[in-house]
């Protein structure tokens, strides 16, 4: 092993278990997720990947915010009400018969229902959310640990990525998705919300659950978050850029 990857390994070991507590402590724990260990093994050829890697040991965290900084008016942006019949149904019941699947390469699906979903272990955090239109807004985000899921699903080997599919259709342009890498979905403010400003998540704000991943412009934030797969590659999905902003020409990679 060269003492570049061991240097980026132990940045990553040090991003996981720098944590909630909940992943990893030691090096050696690192294996027990195999996509991060490919991943790692990608990073030789990426260098934005190991870049990222530094950057994020230094700075982990994207900033928090105090109470008293929560914006009065956060604008909701793009879709603000999926316009599907499913989706209206779902709605009408205050999403009771949602169902948030796991999928793709896992060892263990998982279909979970809201009220399981805020069973398990909860992060808040107060941040700022940066749209690319040139607008920024404070709030506070409550909801599961991305890498909770994760871990309950059983990444497999040769994950690279982390898709989100959304329930509503953007101008027409097909389903909104996303797709994050690894060292985003275990960062530990990586959230998938389903509260903001201690209410429960408002409709046009992506209701029943919604992606926060802090360090990343505000189009990564999927709303109306339907179903996460792991994935090795997003080639075939859309248009092949990662992401439906993505497929319009914006950036796949809009960290800050
Ligand atoms: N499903 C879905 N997710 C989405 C969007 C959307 O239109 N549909 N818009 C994105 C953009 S450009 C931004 S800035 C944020 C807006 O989140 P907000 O409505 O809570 O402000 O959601 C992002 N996630
Ligand atoms: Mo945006």
């Amino acid at each position: 092993m060269t003492r570049k990857l061991l240097t980026r390994r132990s940045a990553l070991t040090g991003l996981i278990g720098g944590g909630s507590g909940l992943l990893l402590s030691g090096c050696e724990r690192i294996v027990q997720i195999p996509g991060a260990l490919s991943m790692l093994e990608s990073a030789e050829q990426l260098s934005q990947h190991g870049q990222r890697l530094v950057l994020r040991q230094t700075t982990p965290l994207a900033r928090e915010y105090p109470r008293s900084e929560i914006s009065k008016n956060f604008k909701a942006n793009g879709t603000t009400r999926p316009q599907s019949e499913d989706y209206a149904r779902l709605a009408m019941t205050q999403f009771a018969d949602y169902r948030l699947k796991v999928d793709g390469l896992v060892a263990r699906p998982l279909e979970l229902s809201l009220a399981q979903i805020r069973e398990l272990p909860s992060r808040t955090q107060i941040t700022r959310h940066d749209c690319v239109e040139g607008w920024s807004a404070i709030g506070e985000w409550t909801g599961v640990p991305l890498s909770t899921l994760l871990q309950m699903a059983g990444l497999g080997n040769g994950t690279r990525y982390i898709v989100f599919h959304c329930a509503d259709n953007l101008a027409g342009q097909g389903l909104y998705y996303e797709s994050i890498d690894l060292v985003d979905a275990y960062h530990p403010q990586t959230i998938m919300a389903y509260a903001m400003n201690g209410q429960t998540l408002p409709i046009p704000h992506g209701a029943p659950l919604r992606l926060r991943v802090e360090r990343q412009l505000g189009y990564k934030m999927a709303k109306y978050v339907m179903r996460i797969e792991a994935v090795e590659s997003f080639a075939a999905m859309g248009r092949g850029r990662g992401g439906f902003w993505e497929d319009q020409g914006y950036e796949w990679y809009a960290g800050i």
